[in-house]
């Protein structure tokens, strides 16, 4: 079963804007994004710092990790960001597809001292804007 971790970061997009919509009128916007890319490249330490202000010093394997960030954006709306951090290793091509599937945008990373994981990128860009 994929992990899942939340997080509320409501007040930091929203500095000190008046509110002059209704609640009725506030829309609600839900993106989700998915991060690729070979193993141990980064990609779980992009999001911890992303979201949680931290960098990931230890090696802990990724299986599947949904993120969530909620967001008040300045004109009272609220956006809701979802990250899905992958394994790397994409064993199961179905898995991947549906990663690929219900993405509105990627994230596709890699090391810049591991040549391998660059040619990753170029396979994952292509299965994507061939699916
Ligand atoms: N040197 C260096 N190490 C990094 C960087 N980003 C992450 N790491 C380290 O590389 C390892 C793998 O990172 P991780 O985010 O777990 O990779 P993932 O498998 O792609 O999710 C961890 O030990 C991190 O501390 C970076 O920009 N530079
Ligand atoms: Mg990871």
């Amino acid at each position: 079963m994929p992990g899942s971790c939340q997080r509320l970061r409501l007040p930091s997009l929203a500095p000190l804007v008046k509110h002059e919509k209704s609640e009725f009128l506030k829309r609600k916007e839900q993106h989700r994004v998915v991060m690729m890319g070979s193993a141990k490249v980064g990609k779980s330490s992009i999001i911890s710092q992303f979201l949680y202000d931290k960098y990931l010093t230890r090696y802990r394997q990724t299986v599947e990790e949904l993120h969530r960030g909620e967001y008040e954006l300045p004109d009272g709306e609220s956006l809701t960001l979802d990250i899905l951090d992958t394994s790397g290793a994409y064993q199961f091509p179905a898995m991947r597809a549906l990663s690929i599937s219900t993405a509105g945008a990627f994230i596709l990373v890699y090391a810049i001292d591991d040549a391998n994981s660059w040619k990753e990128v170029e396979i994952l860009r292509n299965q994507i804007s061939s699916d």
